[in-house]
């Protein structure tokens, strides 16, 4: 899909704020610092749009970012950022689970793991939190560039053990390398043309 000018619209925190149109919306989930920023820029070839940083906890907001007005990439605050205080991670977890739950346009949601690492028990509540709700959703994990190509797939398989997900739902990618961005629009836009 060609985006010709993809662009940030808005951040909210409560759901009188979000978005009143009825655009499908792709969102991103995933611990503070595991590249969901990062994700969205290189899916893009931009380098900025969605703000990122090596400080993990820089998206605290659930940012809009408008696709040519076909859809929004949804980019959620990361979560179990231990530098926050807890009632700041309780405040973030409240507005991610408030926004999957009462966002009626999500086509997809996609949670990323590093690849490098076995699931945190976080992202373990996050996946049967995303189950729960009923919409579709994909794994993406992250940083593959990190680890030798041969290696790969076994920590794909891993993490899908892990997370208990289908291993057709579960894709690796790297925002250094592009790995896997082709295969990623087309998982995409597939969950575009899907209306239930
Ligand atoms: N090597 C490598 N580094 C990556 C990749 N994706 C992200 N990073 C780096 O990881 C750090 C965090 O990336 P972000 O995209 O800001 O992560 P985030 O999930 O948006 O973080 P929060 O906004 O804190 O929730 C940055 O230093 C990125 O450059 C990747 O695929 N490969
Ligand atoms: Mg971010």
């Amino acid at each position: 899909m060609l985006i010709k000018e993809p662009k940030f619209e808005i951040s909210v925190m409560n759901k009188s704020q979000y978005p009143k149109n009825k655009l499908p919306q792709i969102v991103l989930a995933g611990k503070s610092n595991v590249g969901k920023s990062s994700f969205v820029n290189s899916l893009l070839n931009r380098k900025s749009l969605a703000r990122t940083s090596s400080a993990p906890g820089k998206t605290r907001q659930i940012n809009f970012y408008n696709m040519d007005e076909k859809f929004y990439f949804v980019d959620l605050p990361g979560y179990g950022y231990s530098e926050m205080s807890k009632a700041e991670q309780k405040r973030v977890g409240d507005s991610i689970e408030t926004y999957l739950r009462n966002s009626k346009n999500i086509n997809l949601v996609i949670l990323l793991v590093d690849i490098r690492h076995n699931p945190t028990e976080n992202d373990r509540m996050m996946m049967d939190y995303i189950k729960s709700t009923g919409h579709r959703y994909i794994v993406v994990t992250s940083k593959a560039d990190k680890i030798a190509k041969t290696k790969v797939q076994s920590y794909v398989d891993k993490i899908a053990e892990i997370l208990e997900v289908d291993n057709d739902l579960i894709f690796a990618y790297s925002s250094e390398t592009k790995f896997n961005r082709d295969l990623i629009w087309e998982v995409l836009e597939e969950s575009l043309s899907i209306r239930d």
